[in-house]
């Protein structure tokens, strides 16, 4: 009798793990992030390409290529990536149309570069 009642203890907790379990690892699935509409490299001292163009809720990535440190940061102060050091990324997700003007912060001798996002 009482060898059952530990059994059913041992059976009841290990229920009770696995539920809980099961809902720790739903609390860990993320919102599906949205794939990177485009990519820019920044390279050479250069955003390229200079222009992007994409839609509302598409993103866009930017890579350091260099041995210097970099920013993406936008003019109105949309995004900022900080500084990125060689190989780093900065992901954005733009939810606003218009047309984004943005540079290096660390280099203001770098051309500005555009990113136009339509509906
Ligand atoms: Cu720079």
């Amino acid at each position: 009798m009482k060898r059952n009642f530990v059994y059913l203890s041992l059976i009841v907790l290990a229920g009770l793990s696995l539920i809980y379990s099961c809902s720790s690892n739903k609390a860990k699935v993320n919102p599906t992030p949205s794939t990177p509409a485009a990519t820019v490299a920044i390279q050479n001292f250069a955003f390229v390409p200079a222009t992007v163009n994409i839609k509302v809720g598409n993103s866009i990535t930017w890579t350091n290529m260099d041995t210097a440190p970099h920013t993406a940061t936008d003019l109105a102060n949309a995004f900022d990536s900080g500084s990125l050091t060689t190989g780093k990324t900065f992901n954005f997700t733009f939810n606003t149309a218009g047309t984004y003007t943005y540079h290096c912060l660390i280099h203001s001798m770098m051309k500005t570069a555009t990113v136009v996002v339509t509906n």
